[in-house]
């Protein structure tokens, strides 16, 4: 067993330096951080001698540098010309059927689900974009969203999605009758084995908590429309969920009785409703550093449904050959965990798309224009920190975050089946 080693005089954030360096990431931005939530960045005051360089990633991924995660062959996004058009996903011929599962299964479902008013191309009754776009005017929804994968390690993006509640668009088949849940699906080049879908329930469709954010049809994201490769012309965004949730090249509404999830995720041994995890992600440091230089570390963070307290790092020194601990939490219960600062929000009229002011964003205070929440809910943060005085040797550097209700990552779903949340380890060298 290795010692712990003291990781010096860390975590400070200088203000000067960080604007200085980044002209979307303002100082008036940092004074509106403060009240929003104070114990996460009321470590400020401990140091104000050393900086943190600005913050490496943009607070919103352009639409193009998501990673993505994409099924189908051919994959839907990289059809073009003529094949967009006959798969409807070109704006002019987008098209979304709402009909019902006819199917019933006793004793889990003894009557077939209902509604008044049907959609579907056979009768030209489709929802098209431009009737959604109506809709959005009236009732249209904005608000900021991490995209992250049910198992991978790394956050895919964040966008601003715009768009209109599910519940607004469920509303045009008028009266219902036994509908429990809604199945939906994206274009699979018309062969059943490429089915991707998902589902929520009723509920889940038609009710949010006061100032919550609900899933929505998207049609915009960070001010443009979706291209094919984010899921455009329209797909579902689910703020709670994975990415599995959020279905792109939405083409399919099936309302039904049943209550069971048919997500394509349950059947691969997922748990379906499982919601985003509180995580943290370390950004990929150098092998070998110099160890008369301050180092840097930088990463991610998603405040998932159970909120985000802080995020902590735990630094010790390893013989040079010795193995990664597999789980930093039961190796080393001596590991000592110390905050890391959490970069504050950008400057929003900076960062937003001109037609978007903050106020009118879902999870924003109307009247300040600033974020209830910091880090928002389902959103990225960013955090980091900086080490000084570390002697020449190797290193291992471990962050987790530690959520609203005070359990640190992986706590308190640790199973990888809802969601990977794995404590994330970086190694290295400073000579
Ligand atoms: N139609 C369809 N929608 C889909 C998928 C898919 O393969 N097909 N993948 C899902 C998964 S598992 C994830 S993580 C997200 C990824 O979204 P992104 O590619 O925009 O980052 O899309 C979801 N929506
Ligand atoms: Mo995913």
């Amino acid at each position: 067993m290795h010692k712990p080693s003291s990781p010096g005089d860390a975590e400070a954030i200088s203000r000067r330096a960080f604007v200085s360096n980044s002209a979307a990431w303002t100082m008036t931005s940092l004074a509106a951080a403060q009240p929003i939530q104070a114990d996460i960045l009321s470590g400020a005051a401990t140091n104000q001698a050393t900086a943190l360089p600005a913050c490496p990633h943009p607070f919103l991924t352009p639409a193009e540098s998501f990673n993505t995660v994409a099924r189908g062959n051919p994959k839907p996004h990289t059809l073009t010309g003529k094949a967009l058009v006959e798969a409807r996903m070109t704006p002019e011929t987008w098209r979304l059927e709402m009909t019902t599962d006819p199917q019933v299964e006793p004793p889990y479902v003894t009557q077939p689900a209902r509604i008044q008013a049907p959609h579907t191309l056979k009768d030209g009754t489709a929802l098209d974009l431009e009737t959604l776009r109506e809709l959005g005017k009236s009732h249209g929804v904005k608000f900021i969203k991490a995209t992250q994968g049910l198992n991978i390690p790394e956050p895919l993006g964040q966008g601003l999605w715009e768009g209109v509640p599910l519940r607004e668009v469920l509303k045009l088949c008028g009266k219902m009758k036994d509908v429990r849940r809604i199945y939906y699906r994206g274009f699979h080049n018309e062969d059943p084995e490429q089915i991707f879908q998902s589902s929520l329930s009723y509920t889940q469709a038609m009710e949010t908590p006061p100032g919550g954010f609900p899933p929505m049809l998207a049609y915009r994201l960070n001010g443009q429309p979706i291209t094919p490769l984010r899921g455009g012309p329209v797909r579902m965004i689910v703020p709670w969920a994975h990415g599995f949730k959020s279905i792109k090249w939405l083409q399919q509404f099936f309302l039904t009785n049943d209550y069971r999830a048919n997500d394509t995720y349950a059947l691969q041994n997922n748990d379906p409703e499982s919601h985003l995890k509180t995580s943290a992600y370390v950004d990929p440091v150098p092998e070998r550093m110099s160890a008369s230089q301050p180092v840097t570390l930088t990463g991610k963070v998603i405040s998932g449904l159970s909120g985000l307290k802080r995020v902590e790092y735990s630094l010790r020194r390893v013989a040079k050959d010795a193995q990664p601990q597999e789980d930093a939490e039961r190796a080393q219960p001596e590991a000592v965990w110390k905050p890391c600062r959490i970069y504050p929000p950008p400057d929003w009229e900076q960062i937003l798309p001109p037609d978007v002011r903050p106020h009118q964003l879902l999870g924003f205070d109307a009247r300040t224009g600033q974020p209830r929440e910091w880090p928002m809910r389902f959103g990225t943060g960013y955090w980091g920190i900086t080490l000084h005085g570390l002697q020449a040797g190797v290193y291992e550097v471990r962050v987790r975050a530690v959520d609203g209700n005070g359990f640190a990552q992986p706590e308190p779903r640790p199973l990888r089946k809802s969601g990977g949340n794995a404590v994330e380890m970086q190694r290295f060298q400073l000579s």
